[in-house]
């Protein structure tokens, strides 16, 4: 599935600047014929590094500088518009490229991209056919009560006008004793890493097609509601390796074709979910199991396609493989869709409400510029 990408904020700048980097150097080149980044602040924009400087769209000069809108998502809401000119005659410029979908990913807590992802889409969904995704980076506990706000009210806004919606919770991946650049770095990782496998198992061109080829109408079919993603690899067993007879075996290493590929989707759907959630509730799920063609196993594909079936709350499980050759791994990727909730944020799609708790949180300070606030208001 080829999509265009629209990072916005700083978060969702990074994160479609990540993707764009594995489009254009990683196994699965072209899953992102476009990708822009959409800002208020000029030094996050300078920061990245595949998007080109002219995908690369500054918004809302005159009202903060540059300097982004201070967690106020209204002033947020408010830059997006601004610049939304722009933002769409870039897109409309692009999607000439043919593309299956349209990806929007932000930081659900800040105020750029929690406030300006919903003008964005709004906007796309007015003008577009193609489905629409939201990739929403969940802002960890201790981020405090006002990103948790702006989290639910983008929740809110995006509630209806897009196909699904990708969360990535930071409370559960953020990495403690680290510089904050270091940590976001990483756990930009984890997100990106699984979707270049989900996006382009179905677009092998050259490379031998696996046994089940997902595509992009599977994807499309699995992704709705609140979703998340998991990915595990693991070593797969070197034949050629000539010293094998004299080294001592792993537990890996004694796992026939069939258990590794069963091992890789069960790791994914169960150990390294990109937010926490119950799996029995979970109403779609889409697997794909990557490695060399002679380590995708049909037995071991069955296996771990019946054993999610029985492991979330429907038989609606999509699943295919994608032979990569030359790779020493196997590697399971689950999608789990469906959701209507998010409990730790305390909210419900369809009528996506403020909890109790949070009510009469502070509102956003911009550190930008007084200007900002005021107009907001
Ligand atoms: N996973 C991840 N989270 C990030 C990253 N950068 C910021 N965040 C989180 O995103 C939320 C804040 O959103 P930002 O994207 O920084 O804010 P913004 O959209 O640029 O808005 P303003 O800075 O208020 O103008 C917080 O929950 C941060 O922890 C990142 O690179 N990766
Ligand atoms: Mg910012």
């Amino acid at each position: 599935m080829r999509v265009g990408v629209i990072g916005v904020g700083q978060a969702g700048g990074r994160i479609a600047d990540l993707l764009t980097y594995h489009s254009l150097w990683g196994r699965h080149q072209g899953i992102v014929p476009f990708a822009l980044a959409v800002n208020s602040a000029q030094a996050d924009l300078l920061g990245l590094k595949t998007i080109s400087k002219k995908d690369r769209i500054l918004v809302g000069q005159t009202v903060v500088k540059g300097h982004g809108v201070g967690l106020n998502r209204k002033v947020g809401a408010k830059v997006a518009k601004h610049g939304l000119h722009t933002v769409m005659h870039s897109i409309t410029e692009k999607v000439i490229h043919h593309v299956d979908a349209f990806m929007v990913v932000a930081g659900l807590g800040g105020g750029t991209g929690s406030g300006g992802a919903p003008v964005v889409i709004s906007k796309l969904r007015q003008v577009y056919e193609e489905p629409i995704y939201f990739v929403g980076i969940v802002p960890s506990e201790d981020e405090g009560k006002l990103m948790a706000m702006n989290a639910i009210e983008c929740l809110q806004e995006v509630d209806g006008l897009v196909n699904g919606i990708l969360l990535f919770d930071n409370d559960v991946w953020k990495k403690e004793g680290l510089p904050l650049e270091t940590s976001y770095s990483i756990m930009n990782h984890e997100l990106v890493k699984p979707l270049p496998l989900m996006l382009g198992a179905g677009e092998t061109e050259n490379e031998r097609v696996g046994i089940k080829v997902i595509d992009a109408s599977d994807i499309i079919n699995s992704w709705e509601g609140f979703s998340y993603i998991g990915y595990s690899e693991m070593k797969a067993k070197k034949t050629g390796d000539r010293f094998l007879f004299f080294k001592k075996k792993s537990s890996l290493d004694q796992l026939s074709p069939a258990m590794r590929c069963y091992t890789a989707v069960r790791n994914a759907a169960t150990l390294r979910l990109t937010g926490e959630c119950d799996i029995k509730k979970a109403k779609r799920a889409l697997m794909i199991i990557a490695g060399p063609p002679d380590e995708l196993n049909m037995e071991g594909f069955s296996q771990a396609k019946s054993w999610l079936e029985s492991a979330i709350s429907t038989p609606e499980v999509r699943g295919g493989d994608c032979p990569i050759r030359g790779w020493d791994s196997v590697a399971g990727v689950v999608m789990l869709s469906g959701y209507t909730e998010i409990p730790r944020l305390g909210v419900t799609i369809n009528s996506v409400k403020i909890p109790e708790s949070l009510r009469g949180a502070p509102a956003g300070n911009p550190r930008g510029s007084g200007r900002a606030r005021q107009e907001a208001d």
